[in-house]
């Protein structure tokens, strides 16, 4: 199956080629300079207090690329430079794996909601996109960059907020990567808690280069690695797991259906939200399995993830299908997440969501009956 059938959520290149501005997604000559440019500027217009200081921020509940691309920044802006640079998250970190990356690696980073905006002169933005709805944004401070590799989100009629320097690269397998390129660039000599950061992001949104790794990402892998603490490295990619951990495995086995190429695993209530992308990670290695759809209420919202194999084609258009207007989502290669507001978390507002999105997949590979009744599925182990 190739994804031809679905629309690019790029807007299409119209007009004489040979008069278009280079695309924006790629910056053109000196990305360094240019950075540099917008960082200035951006100092030069702020407050004499706020002047040099920056805040480097990415999307909810960050992952090994967003914490990776923030600490690979947070070098970048000090090392070559000279400013001074606040890293700031939003959300919690559930994912084991996630946590014992901060823990190990001794990350640091304020609670965005303590942080006083009006010392600094701008902000940062990594591994994800201003218009995305799993990204907090402040109102009163300017947009300075944005880094990322996912597909900008429809805006619809709302103009696009204004961001200085934009590097937006669909094709990377980390955001990371595009981050240890301008360090590179830079001739900046990584530190090991950065390289390890920033390993730890191109490992784990690659799954070690299998999935969507450019060249750049090989090289950005390896250049890490090098300067990394091997050790550390080798503890967070087998973390201790909470109990909360084996209960979830249990329940996502047990209401997990497959329907021929694709496991569907809609787990009601979850403690743990990480857990849907956890359990989409972990169905797909299944033989015969081409693409998953996890998915689970938390705290008022119906959290998706959605995987497939190198075959089957990209998550984001089937993202699209599944969700068919009911929430946000974004991805990149093959893996698309996507989440739902909910009028409330009472089971039958959850059930009835999750027969809505089991229908919808059901509809892409056709296992809806004429009577429009979906079809079963198997259990896992049968
Ligand atoms: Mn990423």
């Amino acid at each position: 199956m190739t994804d031809s059938a679905y629309p690019s959520a790029l807007p299409s290149t119209e007009g004489d080629a040979a008069s278009m501005p280079p695309p924006a997604q790629h910056p053109s000559t000196r990305p360094l300079e240019r950075l540099r440019g917008a960082l200035s500027r951006a100092s030069q217009a702020a407050a004499p207090a706020a002047r040099g200081r920056f805040l480097i921020l990415t999307h909810r509940g960050p992952d090994p690329d967003a914490l990776g691309a923030c600490e690979g920044l947070r070098q970048l802006l000090r090392d070559e430079y000279g400013y001074e640079p606040v890293v700031a998250t939003v959300g919690t970190i559930h994912r084991a794996e996630n946590q014992a990356m901060v823990r190990t690696l001794e990350l640091e980073s304020e609670n965005y909601a303590d942080v006083d905006r009006t010392g600094f002169a701008g902000v940062l933005l990594v591994d994800t996109q201003p218009e995305f709805g799993h990204t907090v944004v402040p109102d009163d401070l300017p947009i300075v960059a944005v880094f990322d590799h996912h597909v900008p989100p429809k805006t619809g009629d709302d103009p696009r907020p204004e961001v200085d320097y934009r590097d937006v690269r669909l094709d990377m397998g980390a955001t990371c990567s595009i981050i240890w390129e301008y360090l590179r660039d830079a001739g900046v000599v990584l530190d090991i808690k950065t390289a390890g950061a920033l390993f730890c992001g191109v490992r784990y949104d690659t799954a070690d280069l299998s999935r969507n790794a450019t060249e750049l990402d090989e090289e950005a892998y390896t250049a890490c690695f090098r300067h990394a603490d091997r050790e550390k490295i080798a503890s967070i990619d087998h973390p201790p797991l909470p109990p909360t951990y084996f209960a979830s495995l249990h329940r996502a086995l047990s209401v997990s259906r497959r329907h021929g190429p694709l496991v569907l695993t809609l787990m009601g209530k979850v403690d743990n939200p990480e857990s849907v992308a956890e359990m989409a990670d972990f169905f797909l290695r299944m033989t015969g399995c081409s693409w998953v759809l996890a998915g689970a209420e938390f705290e008022g919202e119906y959290v998706l993830s959605l995987r497939t194999d190198y075959n089957f084609g990209k998550a984001y258009p089937l993202m699209r299908r599944v969700l068919d207007g009911l929430g946000s989502f974004g991805g990149h290669g093959h893996i698309a997440g996507g989440r739902i507001k909910l009028e409330d978390d009472g089971e039958s507002t959850v059930k009835s969501v999750e027969r809505i999105l089991r229908s919808n997949a059901l509809d892409v590979i056709g296992a809806v009956a004429e009577d429009g009744i979906p079809e079963e599925g198997k259990p896992l182990t049968e």
